[in-house]
């Protein structure tokens, strides 16, 4: 067995050993979620809004190479009291680092670092990853935003095969060596920490028994720092502080030597486009929103306006990563997303008809599913500023998708009203 393999048999076992050492704590009990739904609704449903989401690779083997993609929203009701998306980044929210992340690209420009992104446009994302840890993981998109943290989108299950101990990610740097950067330099690290908690051992061991603490403490009281120094002492302080210099000096100047060519961590700022504004000739409004708390629904009259050449029919609402469907929409839903995130039949409208070209009508829509509950969106209500935004999806009659993003105060309701 080579250093390499104890390496990794080490990270193995450390990982199982903080595991079972969490496990009594925290009490994991099949974990369907790693706390998504404890984030506030009003910040799954008011900034990012996500569509399209893919995990690419169901099942990946370790060292395959999959992706995790789609797009978003950045939602025009932006709420007041999250600081405004400018700077920003792309990320992945998983259970540890499951995955290796080799690239993030936003509209076809990759973002390795942040950068700021504009409300009310769309950006289309594809992290590229890389299997490392075997298992079965909930993965989600992460969108992160400076001074207001990172808003998780909705997570899917991406299971990865084989064994730890055969993962490799050799890297080809610019002057053409080749390392694994799984291994590189853990020798080098392990080395400093060691070195460095000997040296702070000695210099706390040093004055610990020169006299003890507690000795030294009471002269201290009553006579003052001065008599608790002797000469050693002051010249065990200065050649420390010589030796400690000249380690540095030397460690830095060694690794400049050894490696020559080297590029400064990116401080810089990722400048992405949005996408470009797709011409919408269906024009939504909601003039009126409520939740009716019994009934799990939240209800809108949406005064709605097609000014295209097809007629149009709303098949779909999503909000917080949670899609509300009738068959129209169902008919087009990715077969891939995750069920649990889907209420299939959970979207009705007292105007079933397309709307027609030139037509303006006012359509009363319900998005009734327990998952108003289960996924803990109901909490707006206790919200002082109780809004939701999310995204009208509609099809033209030839296939055309058209995304309206919605958004209205909430009216909170107990009985339905008028009944
Ligand atoms: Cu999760």
């Amino acid at each position: 067995m080579n250093a390499k393999h104890l390496f990794k048999h080490f990270v193995i076992g450390f990982c199982g050993v903080a595991t079972l050492a969490l496990t009594p704590a925290f009490d994991i009990t099949p974990a369907f979620a790693h706390g998504e739904r404890s984030q506030e609704p009003f910040l799954r449903m008011r900034t990012v809004n996500w569509y399209d989401t893919q995990w690419v690779g169901k099942s990946t083997a370790i060292n395959d190479v999959t992706e995790l993609k789609g797009k978003f929203h950045l939602s025009e009701d932006w709420p007041r009291a999250v600081v405004k998306p400018v700077r920003t980044f792309i990320n992945v929210g998983s259970p540890s680092s499951v995955f290796l992340r080799l690239s993030s690209k936003v509209n076809g420009t990759p973002m390795f670092v942040s950068g700021p992104m504009e409300i009310g446009r769309d950006y289309e994302y594809v992290v590229t990853l890389k299997a490392r840890l075997p298992g079965h993981h909930h993965i989600h998109p992460m969108f992160a935003v400076k001074d207001a943290g990172p808003i998780a989108g909705p997570g899917g299950w991406m299971d990865i095969t084989g064994n730890y101990a055969d993962f490799t990610n050799p890297i080809k740097t610019l002057t053409g060596e080749t390392f694994d950067s799984e291994t590189m330099g853990t020798a080098t690290g392990i080395m400093w920490h060691l070195f460095w908690a000997a040296v702070a051992i000695l210099w706390v061991g040093w004055y610990m028994i020169r006299p003890m603490y507690l000795v030294r403490a009471r002269v201290l009281a009553a006579y003052g720092d001065e008599i608790l120094l002797d000469p050693i002492d002051r010249k065990f302080g200065a050649a420390m502080l010589v030796f400690v210099l000249v380690v540095v000096t030397v460690g830095y100047l060694a690794a400049d030597a050894r490696h020559p060519v080297s590029v400064p961590l990116q401080a810089g700022e990722a400048k992405i486009k949005p996408l470009p504004i797709k011409p919408n000739p269906f024009v939504v409004e909601v003039t009126h929103a409520e939740y009716d708390v019994p009934g799990r629904a939240l209800r809108m009259t949406l005064h709605a306006t097609n000014n295209g050449t097809e007629p149009v029919t709303i098949g779909e609402f999503t909000t917080a990563g949670i899609r509300f469907t009738n068959s129209a929409g169902a008919a087009k839903l990715d077969p891939n997303y995750p069920a649990e995130l889907v209420a299939a039949a959970g979207l009705t409208m007292d105007k079933e008809a397309a709307i027609l070209p030139g037509q303006t009508v006012d359509v009363n829509i319900e998005s009734k599913d327990v998952l108003w509950e289960v996924q803990r969106l109901v909490d707006i209500l206790h919200d002082p500023d109780q809004r939701f935004a999310g995204l009208l999806m509609s099809w033209t009659e030839s296939g055309e998708r058209l995304i309206n993003p919605i958004w209205a105060p909430v009216l909170p309701v107990f009985t339905r009203l008028g009944a």
